[in-house]
């Protein structure tokens, strides 16, 4: 089905729901087949980008996401601290480059920023590029006029994801709509910041709300250039506690359906992976994962050791990817024995 955006390229089809179903529900091997030919025509398959998470400003979060262990609303017995001091993030920054880092996200626990707090941020933006890394923040909701401030100051990702699709986004969380997610990525996109856009599995949705949550990013006016896919951290205290975990093939599925929808995307294989067997991540990176975050806390939470992710890296015969690493096009190697693929 083409676009019917007139500012969308008229070229560019968009994935009905129907159409993303179909592939999720297609035989595993022929999915896997497929991710993985869409993901060798626009990527190296042997690399993996890295990115680092710092939480620069941790718990106390005025909204309800059911998941999460930041909010203020649950008991999860994580206090509240206030914004880092740049100093201090310029620090730990400086060490995740030296470990091989990429990319340097920063999260905060905000519903959205306050401008008071704009110029700490414009700094701890400046100073991590000045490392040579990528920048990321995710800082909550931002206005045209937020995204213009941190474009200026060279932000080069801005993560905020829309979780799972739109009809189950209220079961998740009610303190703001889907719209509002929607509204901030375009705002981002308009002033010129790489948008990072996923969700996360295991929040009591079904295999349609996981196809829906893909078809909505890939049909923005510009896929995310970056797709984090999360698996659920069950956190105490949080409505989400005891939610049934998630079946490690209806995540390989997500991740492959993901990569062939959005080819030029990094996907990236995101919270959760302390869970995952070395045999669930080496299926993850084969239906087309290319991204992961390193280092062993995410925001507030546990992610696997340096070492064992060198380990696994090792079997896998994985590299790290440059920052700024571009596959040219032309490296692509057509193959018309797929009827599904574009
Ligand atoms: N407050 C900002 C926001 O929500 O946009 C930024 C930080 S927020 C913690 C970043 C993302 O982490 C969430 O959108 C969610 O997808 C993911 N996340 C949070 N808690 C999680 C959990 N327990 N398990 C898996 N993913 C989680
Ligand atoms: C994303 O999609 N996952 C990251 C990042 N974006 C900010 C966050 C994962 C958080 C996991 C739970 C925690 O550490 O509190
Ligand atoms: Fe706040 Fe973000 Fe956690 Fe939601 S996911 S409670 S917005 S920190």
């Amino acid at each position: 089905m083409l676009h019917s955006d007139p500012n969308i390229d008229q070229h560019r089809e968009v994935w009905t729901a129907a159409e993303a179903r179909r592939l999720f529900d297609q035989p595993l091997m022929d999915l896997l087949f497929q991710a993985q030919t869409v993901h060798r025509r626009h990527f190296d398959p042997n690399r993996v980008q890295m990115s680092r998470l710092l939480s620069i400003k941790t718990g106390g979060c005025p909204e309800d996401c059911s998941y999460c262990s930041q909010s203020a609303r649950h008991a999860s017995g994580l206090s509240a601290s206030k914004l880092l001091e740049v100093e201090r993030v310029l620090a730990e920054a400086r060490r995740a480059r030296d470990a091989g880092a990429t990319r340097y996200c920063m999260g905060a626990a905000w519903r959205s920023p306050k401008q008071r707090d704009m110029p700490q941020i414009v700094a701890m933006i400046e100073g991590v590029k000045a490392l040579g890394m990528e920048t990321c923040m995710t800082l909550g909701m931002l206005d045209a006029h937020q995204s213009r401030q941190l474009a200026d100051a060279g932000l080069d990702y801005y993560n905020h994801n829309i979780d799972t699709s739109e009809s189950h986004y209220g079961n998740v969380i009610t303190t703001r709509s889907f719209a509002d997610r929607l509204e901030t990525l375009e705002n981002v996109r308009k002033s010129g910041i790489k948008v990072c856009s996923g969700g996360i599995l295991g929040l009591g949705e079904g295999p349609q709300d996981r196809v829906d949550m893909l078809a909505t990013l890939a049909n923005l006016p510009e896929p995310p250039d970056s797709v984090p896919i999360n698996m659920l951290i069950p956190v105490e205290g949080t409505p989400l506690a005891d939610a049934a975990p998630v079946d490690p093939i209806d995540f390989v599925r997500t991740i492959a359906t993901a990569r062939i929808m959005m080819p030029r995307s990094h996907v990236r294989l995101s919270a959760g992976r302390t869970a995952m067997s070395d045999e669930m991540q080496a299926m993850c990176f084969f239906a087309g994962a290319n991204s992961i975050f390193v280092g062993d806390t995410l925001l507030t939470k546990d992610n696997p050791e340096e070492e064992a992710d060198m380990r696994l890296f090792a079997k896998l015969g994985l590299q790290p990817m440059q920052a700024h690493e571009h596959v040219p096009e032309d490296r692509a190697v057509r193959d018309p024995a797929i009827p599904i693929l574009r």
